[in-house]
């Protein structure tokens, strides 16, 4: 054992150790590395780590090749919808009752603590898409953080869930720090940080209808309003639940595009999702690859100056745009 490792390097280790999937310990693995210093003292353990690394790449390639099955399929939620949303907070904070609340899923919902053992996917509908949220055990606890943070590693973007019968500032600030221990920011990564995770995120700061619970969010939000967009609810009176899913949509940051062949109609019913800035190539390809290629014009109505008007491929989409393509 090279003697210096800085003390993040046992941490990191301890939570390889646990982990107990084959993606949590690639997860784990890849944050151990990031910690041990490059000089030549290192040298072995370095070369030791990435051989174990290939290693469980390997693995994990051959679990895709079997597909499903196993341990790790209980802890692996499979992406659908436009966008996936993790829920983060602490025990009995009301991530199940969001869930229960926004989509069909039928959690587990108690006043005890722990109450959440498995990631729960549901589908939140919004207008004409749906977005996935996944309910997950509160953090920190030892047993679960491996599989917990690695389903947040891989969600677009997180919700922050906030108890308003506790102090809301003291929980956001021990919230953004658990997961920074898994080099998941919710903002830009200082210097000369390395594998740092950026995820977006909302705070859904639920039990509004309890007493003062409405002071405790408006400091909250004068502490911390700038940098987070924020939503007060009550999962109990159902109050804010229509704010909280406008508020899951635009953290998502995706726009719809419907998609019509040149003199038809188009088909409103299904559109296609792609992130905030995509260009007329980027949908056009989603709708054909062969317009790669192939494409000889786009049409626009929505975002252009005015409709129907032929655009570059370059041109920037805006939320539910609809735009015509021609081979
Ligand atoms: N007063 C009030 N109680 C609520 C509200 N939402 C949830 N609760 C209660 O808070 C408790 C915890 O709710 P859960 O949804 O199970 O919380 P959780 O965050 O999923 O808990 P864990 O899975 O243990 O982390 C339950 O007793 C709920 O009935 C609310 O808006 N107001
Ligand atoms: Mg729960």
């Amino acid at each position: 054992m090279p003697a210096n490792l800085p003390p993040d390097y046992f941490e990191a280790e301890r939570r390889f150790k646990q982990a107990a999937t084959t993606a949590e310990k690639i997860a784990a693995l890849e944050d151990l590395m990031a910690t041990v210093p490059k000089h030549k003292g290192t040298d072995h353990l370095r070369a030791d780590l990435r051989r174990k690394l290939s290693q469980l790449n390997k693995e994990a390639q051959e679990q895709r090749r079997k597909k499903g099955g196993g341990r790790d399929s209980l802890y692996n939620v499979p992406r659908e919808g436009a966008a996936q949303v993790a829920l983060a907070g602490f025990a009995n904070s009301g991530k199940s009752s969001i869930l229960a609340n926004l989509t069909k899923a039928v959690p587990v919902i108690a006043d005890y603590p722990l109450s959440t053992v498995l990631p729960c996917p549901g589908m939140m509908p919004y207008e004409d898409i749906q977005i996935q949220l996944i309910d997950l055990p509160p953090i920190p606890n030892e047993a679960t953080d491996g599989w917990v943070s690695g389903i947040m590693r891989v969600a677009d973007a997180l919700l922050i869930v906030i108890d308003l019968a506790e102090d809301a500032d003291t929980q956001m600030e021990l919230l953004l720090d658990q997961i920074g221990k898994w080099n998941i920011r919710t903002e830009k990564p200082r210097e000369g940080e390395t594998r740092v995770l950026v995820k977006r995120a909302l705070v859904a700061a639920n039990k509004k209808d309890l007493p003062g619970a409405m002071e405790n969010f408006d400091r909250l939000r004068s502490a911390r309003g700038s940098r987070f967009p924020m939503v007060a609810l009550s999962c109990l009176k159902k109050e804010g639940l229509e704010d909280l899913k406008r508020g899951i949509f635009q953290l998502v940051s995706i726009i719809r595009v419907y998609s019509k062949p040149p003199g038809k109609d188009p088909d409103l019913s299904m559109p296609y999702t792609v992130p905030a800035g995509s260009t007329v190539m980027d949908v056009a390809e989603k709708v054909h690859k062969d317009f790669v290629t192939k494409l000889k014009y786009a049409r626009v109505w929505g975002s252009a100056k005015f409709d129907g008007m032929r655009v570059e491929r370059t041109h920037v989409l805006k939320d539910r745009d609809i735009i015509e393509l021609s081979m």
